[in-house]
């Protein structure tokens, strides 16, 4: 099972939404906050893939849900800096928990369309992302992305699939 967690509001939804259909997506494409959890069967190549998001207003529950899961992307806002340290204080909690010792992670930054590069790098600098990268046993990678471009696709669908 593929999980994707993040903070309320951090685009969860919608980034998975493109990943299904790219094409239902412009400016005007709102989303409703998740209310528990939702499923989203993605299609790379002829295989379909499960990702399941579990909605930023269940974190505390997170863990439940979370079962021992494979694979995390873990969605990160980056064009609101005001809320990094509260996704650093998520990410960090989970990353400890026992069952996902093993577990790939996924870092997306995303929102890159209304984000400067400036800002992804702070991103990166106040997660912490490079000593996270070499002392955490997980493999943890990093991509960028914007559900409503398109940016970040390929390699997040790469991500999923292998
Ligand atoms: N500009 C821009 N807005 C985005 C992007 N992704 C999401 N949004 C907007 O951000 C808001 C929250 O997006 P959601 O996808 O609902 O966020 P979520 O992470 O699923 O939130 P919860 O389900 O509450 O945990 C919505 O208004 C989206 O339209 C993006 O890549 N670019
Ligand atoms: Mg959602």
């Amino acid at each position: 099972m593929i999980v994707c967690l993040g903070p309320v509001g951090s685009g969860k939804s919608l980034l998975l939404k493109s990943l299904q259909n790219s094409d239902s997506i412009d400016e005007t494409t709102t989303a409703v906050p998740t209310i528990g959890t939702n499923i989203f069967d993605i299609r790379v190549g002829d295989n379909i893939f499960e990702v399941r998001e579990l909605g930023g207003s269940m974190a505390p529950l997170w863990p439940v849900y979370l079962g021992n899961a494979k694979k995390i992307t873990y969605v990160v806002d980056v064009s609101n800096l005001c809320q990094i340290s509260a996704a650093c204080v998520l990410l960090y909690t989970i990353m400890v928990l026992p069952s996902l010792a093993n577990a790939k992670f996924l870092i997306v930054l995303t929102k890159m369309d209304v984000s400067y590069r400036q800002m992804r790098n702070e991103a990166l600098l106040m997660l912490q992302m490079k000593r996270l990268q070499k002392e955490s046993k997980q493999q943890i990678e990093i991509t960028q992305a914007s559900a409503i471009t398109g940016e970040g696709k390929n390699d997040i669908l790469t991500w999923i699939s292998k």
